[in-house]
């Protein structure tokens, strides 16, 4: 009788308790733990020739003692999840900062910039951001002659600088490719806390030089500005 009980509450005590601390929370491993010697110590009760004080013991010395083997082997708590998190971020940044091969980046300080008379604002030269397009004015234009060695489709990414202060769309623009091919920016106000990368979308592009166009949609109190645009050969 002693062992049917005994057996199969130890081995759930202790294989609940290590999960808590290990799955969930150290505090909760700890109240379960706690619970388990407690209910040890009612179920003792019932024990014949065992008093309710050494089965709780007993429950007690298991769970403690699986907690401290766990520990010198470093199994618990926090080590293994830090490691598998901070591997994650170094490769997502290795990923972020490294282009598939083929991939073209052009400075947005390279464009040519055309306005209408009365937009003073816009400019393609260097902020204390470093060289940018900044497009203010309603159809203020970047144009860009990119030289391409491979025919194909390539993802347009963008790299941008919002400070989250103007509403959504105030910062809009369309993007026209080789005369034809017209993609859209739609702005969507956030603080990029620098520059960021927005992926705009597929364009096709020939062998030689292909012309692309960034126009400012709209007269708002905000500008279009750029830093960057890069092509990605798209693979499927
Ligand atoms: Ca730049």
């Amino acid at each position: 009788m002693q062992l049917i009980v005994l057996l199969p509450s130890a081995v759930a005590a202790v294989a609940t308790t290590l999960w808590s601390l290990l799955y969930v929370s150290i505090p909760l491993g700890v109240i379960i733990g706690i619970a388990w010697i407690l209910s040890a110590f009612i179920v003792g009760k019932y024990i014949p020739g065992k008093t309710p004080l050494q089965v709780s013991i007993f429950a007690g010395v298991l769970v403690v003692s699986s907690v401290i083997n766990l520990t010198y082997n470093q199994i618990i708590p926090d080590k293994p999840k830090d490691q598998s998190e901070s591997t994650e971020t170094d490769e997502q940044v290795i990923e972020d900062t490294k282009d598939p091969e083929g991939t073209i980046v052009v400075e947005a300080g390279d464009g040519i910039l055309t306005t209408n008379q009365y937009d003073t604002l816009s400019y393609i030269a260097e902020s204390a951001r470093g060289r940018e397009a900044y497009l203010a004015g309603k159809l203020a234009t970047a144009s860009y002659n990119v030289n391409i060695e491979t025919a194909g489709s390539y993802d347009l990414w963008i790299k941008l600088s919002d400070d989250a202060l103007h509403s959504d769309e105030s910062r809009s623009a369309t993007i026209i490719v080789n005369g034809s091919q017209q993609l859209k920016y739609k702005h969507i106000s956030e603080d990029t806390k620098g520059w960021k990368y927005y992926n705009i979308g597929q364009v096709q592009l020939n062998s030689g030089t292909n012309k692309f166009e960034f126009s400012k949609m709209a007269d708002t109190s905000a500008a279009f500005v750029m830093d960057e645009f890069k092509l990605i050969p798209y693979s499927e």
